[in-house]
C-alpha cells in the first residue's frame, strides 16, 4: 500500500486540527481534549491511522465506500477526466460526455420508469432539489397549494436547510430555524423501541396508516410528497416490518402523493439489490442518490426522476442548479464505480454469499446478554442494546450512554461500529470477505463483552 509518510507527528496534527478544523456533528472542545484519530491511508476494508494501527471499517467510511478503499481504477478515471475536461457546466445550452453517460447508466439501473437524472453534489442538496422539484411539479399541474412534504421522525435526509428540515432529527431542528415551512412528520416504524405489545406486523400497518391520517388532517389537495429511506440508516438501521411498505405504497397511490425514496444509503448494493426500493418492493417517483454512487471517492449525488415527473418539468424552466451539477470528474468516477460494482459482481456476491454469511453471524449476536434484537438486511445491520430482552426495555441511564460505552470499546479494539442512541450499527464495504466478516464479528463480540462488564460494574444494567 502507498502510505503517506511525510506528515507531522500525531500530536502536532491533532493540535492543528483542534486549532483550525471545526468537525461536523461534534462537540469540538471535547473532541480536542479526546484527540481525534488521524486516518492516513486505507486499502480494501482496512484503515490505517497515523500511529500505524490497522482498523477494520465496519461503516464503509460513512456508509459510502461500497467498492472498498484503494481501487486504482477510480483514481485513474479521475485523472483521465481531469486531463481531458476537468470542468464544464451543464447550464447554458451545453453538456458533456461524462454527465450524459452517467445519466444513461443510472436510467438503465434504476427500476421502472426512473429515466432522468438531476445531478447534485451529495444527498442533502439532492433532497433540496427534490423539495423544489415536487412543489414545481404540482404548481405546473395547476395545484400550487399542493406543497406539503410528509416525512418521519428520526429520518435523516441531510444537513442543508432543506435536507435538515425533511429529516426528523429533533436535535437538528433545534438549531438554525428548522424545519422550513411545509414539512410534516409521522412516526417511524421502529418496532423494537416503539411497538409496545403489538406484533411487528400490526405495528407496521399502524405506523403506515399514520400517513393516511396525516394526509387527511392536512388535506390531500395540499400534500405534494412523502419522503422516506427504504431502510432508515442514520436513525439506527431501522428495518421496517414487512407490512409497512406495501401499505405506504397503497396510501401514496390512493391519494396521488409523490413518493420519494431516499436511497442515499440503501442505493448501490447496500441491501443486496441495486436499490433499497427493489428490496422493499417500492415504486418511487423520485429516488435520491449519493454516497455509494461514487463509493465516496468523490462527492456526487442526484435525483433520479420518473417519466411522470420529468415530463412535466421538461415543459417549464426549472430555476435550479448547482455549479457542480454533473461535474465531469465526479461523473467519470461514478461511472467507473458502477462498472466495478457490476463487472466484479459485488452486489450479487452480497446477495448470495457475504450477505447471508454476515446475517448468520450478526443475528447470533442476539444471544449476547447486552443485546436484544439483532437485525440486518444486505450489508446494513443494527443491534439494540438492552438491560432486559424480554420486555425490550430501554436503559434507565440517559439514552446513548450505553451506546457510547460500547462504541468506545469498538474504537479501542480497532473496529469501526457506530452507536445511535443505544443501538450499534454496521454498514461495511460491500467487498468485505467472509474471513474479514469473521474478524469484524470477533472484534464486535469482544467489544460487547467488555462493554457488558463495564455496564454491570457501573451499575447501569437497569431498566427505565
Ligand atoms: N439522505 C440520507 C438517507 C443520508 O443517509 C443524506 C441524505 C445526506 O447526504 P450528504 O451527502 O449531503 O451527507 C444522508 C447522509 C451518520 C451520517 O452519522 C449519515 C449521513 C451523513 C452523515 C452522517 O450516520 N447520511
Amino acid at each position: 500500500m502507498n502510505v503517506l509518510t511525510n506528515y507531522p507527528p500525531t500530536d502536532e496534527l491533532q493540535a492543528l486540527d483542534s486549532a483550525h478544523h471545526m468537525h461536523p456533528f461534534s462537540h469540538n472542545a471535547s473532541l480536542a481534549e479526546q484527540r481525534p484519530r488521524v486516518i492516513t491511508s486505507a486499502q480494501g476494508v482496512w484503515l490505517k491511522d497515523s500511529e500505524g494501527q490497522e482498523i477494520i471499517d465496519g461503516m464503509a467510511g460513512l456508509w459510502c465506500v461500497n467498492v472498498g478503499y484503494g481501487r486504482a481504477e477510480l483514481a485513474e478515471a479521475a485523472a483521465r477526466q481531469m486531463r481531458e475536461l476537468p470542468f464544464y457546466n451543464t447550464f447554458f445550452k451545453t453538456t458533456h460526455v461524462p454527465a450524459i453517460m452517467l445519466a444513461k447508466k443510472l436510467a438503465e439501473l434504476a427500476p421502472g420508469d426512473l429515466n432522468t437524472v438531476f445531478f447534485a453534489n451529495g444527498g442533502s442538496d439532492a433532497n433540496d432539489t427534490n423539495i423544489r422539484m415536487v412543489r414545481t411539479y404540482w404548481a405546473e399541474k395547476g395545484q400550487p397549494d399542493r406543497n406539503v412534504i410528509i416525512s418521519r421522525w428520526n429520518a435523516y435526509h441531510g444537513s442543508t436547510m432543506g435536507g435538515g428540515s425533511l429529516g426528523g432529527m429533533k436535535g437538528m431542528h433545534a438549531q438554525g430555524g428548522l424545519p422550513i415551512p411545509g414539512i410534516a412528520f409521522i412516526d417511524q416504524p421502529d418496532w423494537w423501541s416503539e411497538g409496545g405489545d403489538m406484533s411487528p406486523e400490526d405495528f407496521g400497518l399502524e405506523r403506515a396508516r399514520q400517513l393516511e391520517e396525516k394526509i387527511k388532517e392536512i388535506g390531500a389537495d395540499k400534500v405534494a410528497a412523502f419522503i422516506a429511506e427504504p431502510v432508515q440508516g442514520a436513525g439506527g438501521v431501522i428495518i421496517p416490518p414487512e407490512t409497512y411498505w406495501p401499505e405506504i405504497s397503497r396510501i401514496c397511490k390512493k391519494y396521488d402523493i409523490l413518493l420519494i425514496a431516499d436511497e442515499v444509503i440503501c442505493g448501490f448494493g447496500r441491501t443486496g439489490n441495486w436499490f433499497g426500493s427493489q428490496t422493499m418492493g417500492i415504486e418511487p417517483d423520485i429516488m435520491t442518490v449519493a454516497k455509494g454512487l461514487s463509493s465516496g471517492y468523490i462527492p456526487i449525488g442526484g435525483s433520479i426522476v420518473s417519466d411522470r415527473v420529468a415530463n412535466v418539468l421538461r415543459d417549464t424552466e426549472f430555476n435550479h442548479g448547482y455549479t457542480y451539477s454533473g461535474h465531469p470528474v465526479a461523473c467519470a468516477v461514478a461511472l467507473e464505480n458502477l462498472r466495478l460494482l457490476e463487472e466484479d459482481g459485488i452486489i450479487d456476491n452480497v446477495r448470495n454469499v457475504t450477505g447471508p454469511y454476515l446475517r448468520k453471524k450478526w443475528e447470533a449476536l442476539a444471544d449476547h446478554p447486552l443485546v436484544g434484537e439483532a437485525k440486518i438486511i444486505g450489508m446494513m445491520g443494527s443491534i439494540a442494546l438492552t438491560p432486559d430482552k424480554a420486555s425490550r426495555a430501554a436503559f434507565a441511564a440517559e439514552e446513548g450512554t450505553i451506546g457510547f460505552i460500547c462504541r468506545d470499546r469498538c474504537f479501542a479494539n480497532n473496529v469501526i461500529m457506530r452507536s445511535v442512541g443505544d443501538r450499534m450499527i454496521i454498514s461495511p464495504p460491500l467487498v468485505m470477505t467472509c474471513d474479514e466478516i469473521d474478524i469484524l464479528i470477533e472484534r464486535a463480540t469482544k467489544s460487547l463483552d467488555e462493554a457488558y462488564e463495564k455496564v454491570k460494574a457501573d451499575g447501569l444494567m437497569v431498566s427505565a
